[in-house]
C-alpha cells in the first residue's frame, strides 16, 4: 500500500477514535459533486427565496434582498452518505435560526422541508434546524458556491448526513406534519445521523 494511503488509514482510525469521524466514513481531501439530475441554470435576476406554509405571513427575499441579511462563516465537517467525509469545510451564509426570526411561526411548525430546483426536497424537524450550525448558505471558501455546489443558495446542516443540505434552495416551507423528502422517498433514513450510521430506511437502528 503506498504511504499516502496507509496515513490516510491510520488518520481516519485516529479520527474514529476522536469522535471526530463517524462510523463506516472515510476522509477525502476533494470535494466530490452528487445530486441527482442535471445542474439547474438558475437566472439570478428573477430567483427568489420564498417563507411558507405554518408562518403567520408568507415572506420572500430577491438575492439582493437577501444578500443584506446578517451571515455567519462556520468551518465544520461534512458526511455523506456513500462513504466520504470532509473535515473543516468553512461556509457562509444566514444562521437559519437568525432567518426563523425574521418570520412569526405558527405554532403547529414543527417540520422544516427545504424546497429546490426539479422539485427535491429535503425534509428535517424544525428543531434540528434551529441548532447553531445550520446555515443558509452561499459562500464557501470565501467564494459564491459554483452551480455544481448549489448556487445560489443551498441549507448546510453538518449534523445529517449531507443529503439533507439541499442545493439551488429557492423556497423553505414550514409543516405540522413531515413530509419526506427526495432521498427519503428513494429509501434513505428519514433522520439521517451520520453518528447513529441512519443510512438507510430499514437500517437496524
Ligand atoms: N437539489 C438537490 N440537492 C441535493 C441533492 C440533490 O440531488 N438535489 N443531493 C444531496 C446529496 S445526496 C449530497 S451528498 C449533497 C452533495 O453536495 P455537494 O455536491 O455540494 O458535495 O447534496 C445534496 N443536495
Ligand atoms: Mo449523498
Amino acid at each position: 500500500m503506498p504511504n499516502e494511503a496507509k496515513d490516510r488509514r491510520e488518520e481516519e482510525r485516529r479520527m474514529q477514535a476522536a469522535g471526530r469521524l463517524p462510523p463506516g466514513q472515510a476522509l477525502t481531501q476533494k470535494f466530490p459533486v452528487l445530486h441527482y439530475g442535471p445542474v439547474p441554470d438558475i437566472d439570478i435576476t428573477t430567483w427568489k427565496l420564498r417563507a411558507f406554509g405554518e408562518v403567520e405571513e408568507e415572506k420572500s427575499w430577491t438575492w439582493e434582498a437577501f444578500l443584506q441579511l446578517p451571515t455567519v462563516t462556520l468551518t465544520t465537517d461534512i458526511h455523506c452518505v456513500t462513504g466520504w467525509s470532509k473535515f473543516d469545510t468553512t461556509w457562509e451564509g444566514v444562521l437559519f435560526r437568525d432567518f426563523v426570526a425574521l418570520l412569526r411561526l405558527k405554532p403547529g411548525a414543527r417540520y422544516v422541508i427545504a424546497h429546490a430546483a426539479y422539485g427535491f426536497t429535503a425534509n428535517l424537524p424544525l428543531e434540528v434546524m434551529l441548532e447553531d450550525n445550520v446555515l443558509l448558505a452561499y459562500r464557501y471558501n470565501g467564494e459564491l458556491l459554483t452551480p455544481e455546489h448549489g448556487y445560489p443558495l443551498r441549507t448546510v446542516v453538518p449534523q445529517r448526513y449531507f443529503w439533507k443540505s439541499a442545493k439551488w434552495v429557492h423556497g423553505i416551507e414550514f409543516s405540522a406534519v413531515d413530509k419526506p423528502g427526495f432521498w427519503e422517498q428513494a429509501g434513505y433514513h428519514n433522520e439521517g445521523d451520520p453518528w447513529k450510521e441512519q443510512r438507510h430506511q430499514n437500517a437496524p437502528f
